[in-house]
């Protein structure tokens, strides 16, 4: 269960009695000897990493500057998070939940010592939200430009070509622009139905150019988190991909 239910293409009728069971919800990734629960209730939200056995996994390489880092988005990729719950234990980890009610998805971004893994998104929901929020539609941009917080942002793609690299540069205010978890900027990237995941970095220390392959056709979300004057904000974008 869990992650599966997206794949079919036909995310209007999500189903509702394995993808969304109240509850563990978890990976089942074939290739990945990791298996991560997402166990959440009004006040905080629990992760919890296991072996194929049932034990614990808890040696976890730091990468940009932590062990674990949670990426939570909502079915609709419109709200994202980028979090760093504390360990609690033996391959447990929390964090405060002040997620609103809604049907969210958590990407762990971990690299286990001595196991594969590959990051897969884990279903969850938070309080009661109404079936109504189900589905997901996203439209390509036709402006490559945003703003959060009186601060723009413009992407520029090398190319909209599926299986080639693609280069993902930003044109910024780069005056206030400091290092954020060791780099000068992170873009992470969902497919439109939120289960293929990327987590890319700069390719140099200086600019905040990205370089990336999407393998295949199809519409992306793209959130840029960069950090200036001491804040770091998410800039979202919506890319199609061709063939
Ligand atoms: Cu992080």
């Amino acid at each position: 269960m869990g992650g599966k239910q997206d794949e079919s293409g036909g995310h209007q009728e999500v189903d509702s009695e394995s993808g969304h069971a109240h509850g563990d919800s978890s990976t089942t990734h074939d290739g990945s000897e990791v298996n991560a629960f997402v166990q959440n209730d009004n006040s905080s939200i629990n992760i919890f990493l296991k072996d194929k056995a049932g034990n614990p996994i808890d040696e976890l390489e730091v990468n940009h500057e932590r062990k674990l880092h949670l990426i939570i988005v909502d079915e609709q990729l419109q709200k994202y998070y980028h979090v760093h719950p504390e360990r609690t234990g033996e391959g447990e980890f929390t964090i405060e939940n002040n997620l609103p009610d809604g049907f969210y998805k958590a990407f762990i971004d971990i690299k286990p010592k001595n196991f594969t893994y590959k990051v897969e998104p884990v279903p969850f929901i938070v309080g009661n939200p109404s079936d109504a929020t189900h589905g997901h539609e996203l439209n390509p941009d036709t402006n490559f430009s945003k703003t959060v917080d009186e601060e723009s942002v413009t992407l520029k793609v090398s190319s909209f070509k599926a299986g080639e690299p693609v280069t993902l540069s930003f044109d910024l205010d780069q005056t206030n622009l400091t290092s954020y978890l060791g780099a000068m900027g992170h873009v992470v990237i969902l497919d439109e139905y939120g289960k293929e995941f990327l987590h890319v970095h700069p390719s140099n220390d200086n600019e905040p150019i990205f370089e990336t392959t999407f393998d295949k056709p199809g519409i992306y979300k793209i959130w840029a988190e960069f950090k200036q004057n001491g804040t770091v904000r998410a800039f979202p974008f919506v890319i199609e991909i061709k063939k």
